[in-house]
Protein backbone atom coordinates (compact mmCIF):
# COMPACT_ATOMS: atom_id res chain seq x y z
CA UNK A 1 0.00 0.00 0.00
CA UNK A 2 1.28 3.61 -1.04
CA UNK A 3 1.01 6.20 1.73
CA UNK A 4 -0.05 9.46 -0.93
CA UNK A 5 -0.61 12.82 0.79
CA UNK A 6 -3.81 13.79 -0.59
CA UNK A 7 -4.33 17.64 -1.58
CA UNK A 8 -7.78 19.09 -1.51
CA UNK A 9 -6.87 21.87 -4.13
CA UNK A 10 -10.02 23.09 -6.28
CA UNK A 11 -8.25 21.60 -9.09
CA UNK A 12 -8.20 18.41 -8.16
CA UNK A 13 -11.95 18.53 -6.54
CA UNK A 14 -13.38 19.49 -10.01
CA UNK A 15 -11.49 16.78 -11.13
CA UNK A 16 -13.47 14.00 -8.62
CA UNK A 17 -16.48 15.49 -9.25
CA UNK A 18 -16.35 14.69 -13.04
CA UNK A 19 -14.96 11.11 -12.72
CA UNK A 20 -18.05 10.81 -10.80
CA UNK A 21 -20.56 11.92 -13.05
CA UNK A 22 -18.48 9.85 -15.50
CA UNK A 23 -18.64 6.31 -13.63
CA UNK A 24 -22.76 7.34 -12.60
CA UNK A 25 -23.04 7.44 -16.60
CA UNK A 26 -21.36 4.23 -16.78
CA UNK A 27 -23.25 2.45 -14.26
CA UNK A 28 -26.45 3.77 -16.43
CA UNK A 29 -24.81 2.07 -19.36
CA UNK A 30 -23.96 -1.12 -17.42
CA UNK A 31 -27.42 -1.04 -16.09
CA UNK A 32 -29.18 -1.20 -19.34
CA UNK A 33 -26.52 -3.89 -20.98
CA UNK A 34 -27.62 -5.95 -18.79
CA UNK A 35 -31.51 -5.50 -18.68
CA UNK A 36 -30.82 -6.09 -22.95
CA UNK A 37 -28.90 -8.87 -22.06
CA UNK A 38 -31.26 -10.68 -19.81
CA UNK A 39 -34.27 -9.68 -22.17
CA UNK A 40 -32.56 -11.13 -24.62
CA UNK A 41 -31.60 -14.51 -22.20
CA UNK A 42 -35.57 -14.88 -21.52
CA UNK A 43 -36.19 -14.54 -25.64
CA UNK A 44 -33.66 -17.78 -26.02
CA UNK A 45 -34.92 -19.80 -23.60
CA UNK A 46 -38.07 -20.86 -25.20
CA UNK A 47 -36.06 -22.28 -27.91
CA UNK A 48 -34.22 -24.74 -25.53
CA UNK A 49 -37.58 -26.09 -23.85
CA UNK A 50 -37.65 -29.98 -24.08
CA UNK A 51 -34.28 -30.17 -25.44
CA UNK A 52 -32.40 -31.12 -21.93
CA UNK A 53 -28.39 -31.49 -23.32
CA UNK A 54 -27.01 -34.68 -21.64
CA UNK A 55 -24.93 -33.26 -19.33
CA UNK A 56 -22.22 -33.73 -16.35
CA UNK A 57 -24.14 -33.11 -12.92
CA UNK A 58 -22.90 -32.14 -9.65
CA UNK A 59 -25.69 -33.08 -6.68
CA UNK A 60 -25.89 -33.18 -3.23
CA UNK A 61 -23.01 -31.50 -2.24
CA UNK A 62 -21.60 -30.97 1.20
CA UNK A 63 -18.79 -29.28 3.09
CA UNK A 64 -17.28 -30.17 6.49
CA UNK A 65 -17.35 -26.74 8.24
CA UNK A 66 -13.94 -26.16 10.28
CA UNK A 67 -13.02 -26.09 14.03
CA UNK A 68 -10.26 -23.35 15.17
CA UNK A 69 -6.86 -24.60 13.65
CA UNK A 70 -8.09 -26.58 10.97
CA UNK A 71 -6.43 -25.62 7.37
CA UNK A 72 -7.91 -27.59 5.55
CA UNK A 73 -11.29 -29.45 5.43
CA UNK A 74 -13.32 -31.79 2.50
CA UNK A 75 -15.85 -31.73 0.09
CA UNK A 76 -18.01 -34.25 -0.59
CA UNK A 77 -20.80 -35.11 -3.88
CA UNK A 78 -22.35 -36.90 -6.50
CA UNK A 79 -21.13 -36.88 -9.67
CA UNK A 80 -23.14 -37.96 -12.33
CA UNK A 81 -22.24 -38.51 -15.56
CA UNK A 82 -24.99 -37.97 -17.99
CA UNK A 83 -23.24 -37.90 -21.38
CA UNK A 84 -22.54 -40.07 -23.71
CA UNK A 85 -18.76 -40.60 -22.99
CA UNK A 86 -16.79 -41.33 -20.15
CA UNK A 87 -14.47 -38.28 -18.81
CA UNK A 88 -11.99 -38.19 -16.51
CA UNK A 89 -11.83 -35.72 -13.32
CA UNK A 90 -9.96 -33.44 -14.40
CA UNK A 91 -8.85 -30.18 -12.12
CA UNK A 92 -10.69 -29.17 -8.94
CA UNK A 93 -10.71 -25.31 -7.39
CA UNK A 94 -12.88 -23.74 -4.99
CA UNK A 95 -12.00 -20.07 -3.44
CA UNK A 96 -12.10 -20.62 -0.10
CA UNK A 97 -8.52 -23.21 -0.53
CA UNK A 98 -5.43 -22.41 -2.02
CA UNK A 99 -5.05 -25.95 -3.32
CA UNK A 100 -7.99 -28.35 -3.85
CA UNK A 101 -7.73 -32.06 -5.25
CA UNK A 102 -9.19 -35.39 -5.43
CA UNK A 103 -8.64 -37.59 -2.67
CA UNK A 104 -9.21 -41.25 -1.64
CA UNK A 105 -9.28 -43.04 1.45
CA UNK A 106 -7.57 -46.08 2.30
CA UNK A 107 -6.26 -48.98 4.52
CA UNK A 108 -2.36 -49.10 4.44
CA UNK A 109 -0.59 -51.40 6.90
CA UNK A 110 -3.65 -51.16 9.15
CA UNK A 111 -3.47 -47.40 8.83
CA UNK A 112 -6.25 -45.04 7.02
CA UNK A 113 -4.54 -42.94 4.57
CA UNK A 114 -5.50 -40.38 1.72
CA UNK A 115 -3.73 -40.05 -1.22
CA UNK A 116 -4.10 -37.59 -4.28
CA UNK A 117 -6.12 -39.55 -7.29
CA UNK A 118 -5.75 -37.86 -10.36
CA UNK A 119 -7.26 -40.60 -13.00
CA UNK A 120 -10.75 -41.02 -11.90
CA UNK A 121 -12.94 -42.20 -15.26
CA UNK A 122 -16.77 -41.47 -14.94
CA UNK A 123 -18.50 -44.40 -17.40
CA UNK A 124 -21.53 -42.86 -19.11
CA UNK A 125 -24.68 -43.28 -16.78
CA UNK A 126 -22.26 -44.02 -13.88
CA UNK A 127 -22.59 -42.26 -10.32
CA UNK A 128 -18.97 -41.62 -8.77
CA UNK A 129 -19.98 -40.71 -4.46
CA UNK A 130 -17.43 -38.86 -3.02
CA UNK A 131 -18.23 -39.76 0.67
CA UNK A 132 -16.90 -39.44 4.56
CA UNK A 133 -13.99 -43.06 4.11
CA UNK A 134 -13.65 -42.51 0.31
CA UNK A 135 -13.39 -40.02 -2.45
CA UNK A 136 -13.52 -36.63 -1.12
CA UNK A 137 -12.99 -32.95 -2.35
CA UNK A 138 -9.76 -31.82 -0.38
CA UNK A 139 -9.83 -28.39 0.44
CA UNK A 140 -6.31 -27.48 1.10
CA UNK A 141 -4.56 -24.32 2.68
CA UNK A 142 -7.75 -22.59 3.86
CA UNK A 143 -8.10 -18.93 3.20
CA UNK A 144 -10.64 -18.47 6.52
CA UNK A 145 -12.70 -20.75 8.66
CA UNK A 146 -15.08 -22.94 6.77
CA UNK A 147 -18.70 -21.59 8.97
CA UNK A 148 -21.30 -23.87 9.82
CA UNK A 149 -24.01 -22.89 7.24
CA UNK A 150 -21.78 -21.47 4.97
CA UNK A 151 -21.31 -21.98 1.31
CA UNK A 152 -18.55 -23.35 -0.15
CA UNK A 153 -18.45 -23.55 -4.28
CA UNK A 154 -16.50 -26.28 -6.15
CA UNK A 155 -15.85 -26.14 -9.49
CA UNK A 156 -14.66 -29.26 -11.50
CA UNK A 157 -13.20 -29.26 -15.00
CA UNK A 158 -13.64 -32.56 -16.81
CA UNK A 159 -11.67 -33.57 -19.78
CA UNK A 160 -14.26 -33.19 -22.29
CA UNK A 161 -13.94 -29.27 -21.61
CA UNK A 162 -17.26 -29.24 -19.34
CA UNK A 163 -17.08 -27.04 -16.43
CA UNK A 164 -19.48 -27.28 -13.48
CA UNK A 165 -19.69 -25.82 -10.30
CA UNK A 166 -21.58 -26.77 -7.48
CA UNK A 167 -22.14 -24.90 -4.22
CA UNK A 168 -21.61 -27.10 -0.56
CA UNK A 169 -23.25 -26.58 2.38
CA UNK A 170 -21.63 -26.61 5.20
CA UNK A 171 -22.43 -28.62 8.13
CA UNK A 172 -20.72 -29.36 11.54
CA UNK A 173 -21.47 -32.64 11.46
CA UNK A 174 -21.04 -35.04 8.87
CA UNK A 175 -21.45 -38.65 9.27
CA UNK A 176 -17.83 -40.57 8.70
CA UNK A 177 -14.45 -39.30 10.23
CA UNK A 178 -12.05 -37.69 8.21
CA UNK A 179 -8.82 -37.32 8.60
CA UNK A 180 -6.43 -34.64 8.84
CA UNK A 181 -3.19 -34.46 7.00
CU1 LIG B 1 -7.94 -35.79 1.79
Amino acid sequence: MEGGTILYTRAASTRRTFVNSVMALMVLLTAHTAMAAQSGHSHSHGHSKGHAKPELQLMNASARATRPGMSSSAAYMTIFNGTHEAVQIGSLSSPVARKTELHTTEMDNGMMKMRRVDNITIKPGDKLELKPGGYHVMLMGLKKPIANNSEVPVTIIFSNGDTKTVVAHAKDEIKGQHMAH
